[in-house]
C-alpha cells in the first residue's frame, strides 16, 4: 500500500477522514521504521538514531520551506508556542495531547495563487504531527488571543498530510511539526504543489 493519502480528497478533512485509518504503520514495531520504506518511491527512511536537531528559531519559523522541497530535521530543542489550547481555538484539532508538553519545528510557506499545496510528514521515529495555519509572519507564532487564517491539523501515527490551497492570491502559511506528551524525534517534511483544480 502506497501512502499516497493527499491524491484523494478525502486527505484535505485531517486525521478521522482517511481511510485505511485501521492500518497501523508497521513503522511502529520496526527499529528503523521499514514500513514507509515504499511509500519514499525510492528515498532512505528518516534516520532515527542521528541528531537532525537545528538551532531553535529566533522567531517563529526556523526558515522557509517551498514546494518541491524536502526537509530533514527534529522538533527537538526548538521552543514550545502551540498547546491543546490553541489547536482548540484554531479548530487545527479537538484532540488533546500534551501538545503543551513537546516543542514545534516551524516552517513557513508560501502557496503561489491557484495552486494547492499538500505537505506530507514521515515520523517513522516518534509520534510527531503536522499542522499549518495561514499567517504572515515568520518572526512571532500566532496565539490563541491573535486573527488567523483556517489551520489544518493532521495527528495520525506514522504519516501525516495536509493541503493548502490558495485561491486568488499567493497565500503565507506557517507549517509545523509538533509532539504528542512531550515527543521529540526526527522528521522529513515534503511540499508537493500543484495547479488547483
Ligand atoms: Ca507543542
Amino acid at each position: 500500500m502506497v501512502w499516497s493519502l493527499a491524491c484523494g480528497p478525502l486527505a484535505i478533512e485531517g486525521d478521522e477522514a482517511v481511510p485505511k485509518s485501521g492500518e497501523r504503520p508497521a513503522a511502529q514495531t520496526g527499529p528503523s521504521g521499514d514500513a514507509v520504506t515504499a511509500e519514499a518511491a525510492g528515498e532512505p527512511d528518516v534516520a532515527c538514531d542521528d541528531s537532525l536537531a537545528v538551532p531553535r528559531a529566533s522567531g517563529c519559523a526556523i526558515e522557509s520551506i517551498a514546494c518541491g522541497e524536502s526537509i530533514e530535521a527534529s522538533n527537538a530543542g526548538q521552543a514550545r508556542h502551540f498547546d491543546d489550547a490553541f489547536y482548540r481555538s484554531k479548530f487545527c484539532t479537538p484532540r488533546s495531547a500534551d501538545y503543551e508538553s513537546s516543542p514545534e519545528a516551524v516552517y513557513a510557506l508560501t502557496v503561489p495563487a491557484e495552486m494547492q499545496a499538500d505537505v506530507y510528514l514521515d515520523t517513522p521515529c516518534e509520534d510527531l504531527d503536522l499542522f499549518s495555519i495561514r499567517w504572515p509572519h515568520q518572526d512571532r507564532c500566532p496565539t490563541s488571543s491573535t486573527s488567523t487564517g483556517e489551520c489544518e491539523g493532521s495527528t495520525k501515527e506514522g504519516q501525516d498530510t495536509v493541503r493548502i490551497v490558495a485561491v486568488g492570491r499567493d497565500e503565507k502559511h506557517l507549517v509545523w511539526v509538533d509532539g504528542k506528551k512531550g515527543n521529540t524525534g526526527n522528521f522529513r517534511m515534503r511540499v508537493e504543489c500543484r495547479p488547483a483544480r
